[in-house]
């Protein structure tokens, strides 16, 4: 990539935007300011971006192809500076031509085509694999509108479309020669030639047209540009005719309008399975494509073409690639099967069950007709190999179709050669509980990939001044090598360092408290602990159980207002899933007890809540610097990793968990003295389970704690929840508290007390939070790709081309 240096810029800059708007600096806009500093950004590194594609066909290099349903990757602007290589000298130019490199990023909108975990990490994922120099790709659905935009009206949560696309999209590239045709619905059926061999006639059914908008995924300062591609459908020009209609073209329309926006419920089903298709098809289409262009024989694409099933959603890739191998390139059943299984591999990100896709055969007989039959045909030849070497039940149990459904997860484990999880504990969960079967049958295919994030993001752009602070104590090498954080432990006791630390997170909860001041009204003291919980809202992930304790907070302060507890701000960010009731319910009840809380002067300050509307990627750039705790208080074996874990401990904050997905990796790169842990283990919950010996009715009985605190959801203590109080009421006493919140409550609020009193001694607080930083380099997303790399995808880095 090009560098410039400062006055190179500033002449750049204003001749482009002369150029473009006919205009001076001075009369531009933000939004006109930002579009040309975007279009001199993506020119310059377009030429890169080529060079890229061409060394790796070139090289003849193995590629991989990630696909996601979801993509997070939030504002690109100042991301694409930094990997660029351009940020300061862009930064300090602009200002010297009157411009806030800031306001120009504002005026970005979020790229939010996911819901939550899943698709950030499959961004962050993007930006590793370019950063490391790999061969790989994302490949997933260009929604029209992304997550819903989150506001409260009356408390309760209120959602809005998320119109992103409205002023177009600076990074994309509309890619037309690439478009492939997508058959969705109507009928086929097979004739059969003299040797036997199958061809599918189609019936009826619909035809559309897949568009791929390509995004560069820049590489931190290597001058690798990889692409995400986004597909969007279309009506193919010489199907115009059949779709004259407004409601015609809406059911095309549909298939890339909006994310489904749910994190685990069913709903709007057959669209969601027809997006599958969608984006799965001209994916795989696209790849055999180019692979044809490379003039090698079919038998050796598993040498140079990886695909990843992220989660379920994508796993028709599977049947998908078997229907291009038999009906279009003419090969065998089991050569075809042979080289599916070795291109494929799928990661799984839940053991809820209710996340765990099923599929009934009459909508997918209607939605894909031939996936299906090669479906039933996978299945039926599994069925026949394990007849006689395994027992019947357990064949039963892990075929593809039982009980006239498909279950995707099944077809992505048999038609793959790796599964792994997300993070140790959840990896053994699946090979012991979830997918023990599978594990009988394929015990070498089981492996572990915990997650990461990208560290540049988490610190360098969304943190300057720990960045800074960095710099000054352990040089600049952490940048391209987060290991390094490490040296930081060297200066554990070194006052000058700790309080360099402490003025840097008190610059950032300087700010976050005038955000919150501009957004909710509310005034919060930046010296307070801002005790951080920001995810999906989820009842496994047990936002509610952090507000009892808040609740419990609350009442001992109402009883003594000189309670000598720290003061603290808890800070959510959470939305919930449209037809989530009880999710709703419960930000509702969060939302009044703020209410109540922040406008009580009796309590003096010691307390306030604050739930953030809209959580998103910029919104979490902004809190997790701030954080001085990190909520990660799922039920143990519930979250499959969790990655907001992983910024808030580098950020410094100090986690209070439970032994959980990733938590439990976290407590072991700390130590025991670093980390507040609480609550029943994996184990514990598994024996609740298996001795049905759970009792939240008893508890509640029994605990007169529990029982003040619950009791205020129903006895007017919190005002104007009388329908929701109840439904939370006898979601833990009447069905028995699912979630186990009771069992582990006082666990939690002895934990709450130990961070209370660690607070306190400042200096020590201090170095707790010294040593998470320092041992959060082991979580860097870079990490983590490059294992999947080795161990499942096969490929290697390319070496960057030079500047030229
Ligand atoms: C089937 C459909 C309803 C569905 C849609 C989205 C099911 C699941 C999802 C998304 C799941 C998800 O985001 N899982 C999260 O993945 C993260 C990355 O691995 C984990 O860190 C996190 O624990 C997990 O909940």
């Amino acid at each position: 990539m090009k560098k410039m240096n400062k006055k190179e810029f500033k002449q750049c800059f204003s001749r482009r935007l002369a150029e473009k708007f006919a205009m001076e600096v001075s009369d531009a806009s933000p939004s006109e300011l930002y579009q040309t500093l975007g279009s001199l950004m993506t020119s310059a590194y377009s030429q890169d971006w080529r060079q890229t594609w061409q060394d790796y066909r070139d090289a003849e290099q193995k590629q991989s192809y990630y696909f996601s349903i979801e993509f997070l990757p939030g504002k690109m602007l100042k991301s694409n500076l930094l990997n660029m290589g351009w940020l300061e000298t862009v930064e300090a130019g602009l200002l010297e031509l009157g411009i806030q490199l800031d306001d120009l990023a504002e005026i970005e909108p979020d790229m939010a085509l996911g819901n939550g975990g899943l698709g950030r990490l499959a961004s962050c994922f993007m930006d590793s694999i370019a950063s490391t120099g790999l061969p790989g790709n994302g490949n997933g659905i260009r929604y029209e509108y992304g997550l819903f935009k989150q506001r409260f009206v009356d408390n309760y949560q209120v959602e809005l479309p998320d119109e992103w696309l409205q002023k177009g999209n600076l990074w994309e590239v509309r890619k037309e020669s690439k478009a492939v045709n997508v058959r969705l619905g109507g009928n086929v059926y097979l004739s059969s030639d003299e040797m036997g061999n199958l061809t599918p006639h189609y019936q009826d059914g619909m035809v559309v047209r897949a568009v791929p908008y390509d995004t560069g995924m820049v590489g931190y300062q290597n001058n690798i540009v990889n692409t995400m591609r986004l597909w969007s459908v279309e009506i193919p020009a010489e199907e115009e005719g059949n779709y004259r209609s407004v409601e015609a073209r809406r059911t095309v329309e549909d298939l890339t309008s909006v994310l489904y926006p749910d994190d685990s419920n069913e709903a709007g089903r057959r669209l969601r399975l027809s997006q599958e298709y969608f984006f799965v098809s001209a994916g795989v289409q696209s790849i055999l494509r180019y692979y044809k262009e490379l003039k090698q024989p079919i038998d050796k694409i598993s040498q140079y073409v990886a695909i990843h099933i992220n989660d379920t959603h994508p796993a028709m890739c599977v049947a998908e690639f078997m229907r291009l191998l038999i009906d279009e390139e003419n090969v065998s059943w089991e050569r075809a099967w042979n080289l599916t299984q070795k291109v494929m591999s799928y990661t799984n990100h839940t053991i809820m069950a209710e996340a765990l896709e099923k599929w009934s055969i009459p909508m997918m007989k209607s939605v894909c007709p031939r996936i299906y039959q090669i479906i039933e045909e996978i299945d039926r030849r599994f069925v026949a190999e394990m007849t006689g070497v395994q027992s019947f039940d357990l064949i039963q149990r892990t075929r593809i179709i039982q009980n006239d459904q498909v279950h995707m997860a099944h077809l992505a484990i048999i038609g793959s050669h790796s599964t792994n999880g997300v993070a140790k504990l959840h990896s053994d969960l699946l090979k012991s509980v979830v997918l023990h079967d599978f594990y009988e049958l394929y015990p070498a295919r089981f492996n572990n990939k915990t997650n990461g994030i990208a560290m540049r993001r988490w610190t360098q752009l969304a943190n300057p001044s720990m960045s800074k602070v960095l710099d000054e104590t352990i040089g600049k090498t952490w940048r391209k090598t987060p290991g390094d954080l490490r040296l930081l432990l060297n200066y554990e006791n070194d006052d000058q360092v700790l309080n360099n630390l402490a003025a840097a997170k008190l610059t950032n909860k300087k700010r976050l408290a005038a955000y919150i001041q501009e957004n909710c009204g509310v005034e919060v003291n930046p010296h307070a602990i801002f005790d951080v919980q920001i995810k999906r809202l989820h009842a496994y992930k047990r936002q509610l159980l952090n507000l009892l304790h808040i609740i419990k907070l609350y009442l001992e302060l109402k009883e003594n207002p000189d309670l000598p507890i720290e003061p603290r701000v808890f800070i959510f960010g959470a939305k919930a899933a449209p037809s989530y009731h009880y999710a709703k319910s419960i930000i509702k009840v969060i939302n009044e007890t703020a209410s109540l809380i922040n406008n009580d002067d009796s309590i003096h300050n010691k307390l306030k809540i604050v739930f953030l509307e809209n959580y998103n990627v910029s919104l979490a750039e902004r809190i997790i610097p701030a954080a001085d705790v990190s909520e990660q208080i799922s039920l143990a074996s519930k979250e499959a990793s969790g990655t907001s874990n992983m910024k808030l401990m580098l950020n410094g904050a100090v986690t209070i968990a439970t032994l959980d997905g990733a938590n439990v990796e976290i407590r072991d790169a700390v130590g025991d003295d670093n980390i507040a842990i609480f609550g029943l283990t994996e184990e514990e919950v598994y024996q609740y389970y298996e001795n049905k010996t759970y009792h939240a009715a008893a508890i509640y009985e029994q605990d007169n704690v529990v029982r003040r605190v619950i009791d205020t959801l129903i006895d007017g203590t919190i005002p104007n929840i009388h329908s929701e109080g109840q439904e939370i009421f006898d979601s833990l006493i009447k069905y028995n508290d699912e979630y186990f919140v009771l069992r582990d409550f006082e666990a939690y609020c002895i934990a709450q007390m130990s961070i209370d009193k660690a607070y306190k001694y400042q200096r020590r607080w201090l170095q707790i939070s010294l040593r998470n930083i320092a041992n959060a380099g082991r979580f860097s997303s870079d990490h983590t790709v490059q294992r999947y790399a080795e161990d499942i995808w096969q490929i290697e880095p390319v070496f960057a081309h030079k500047d030229d």
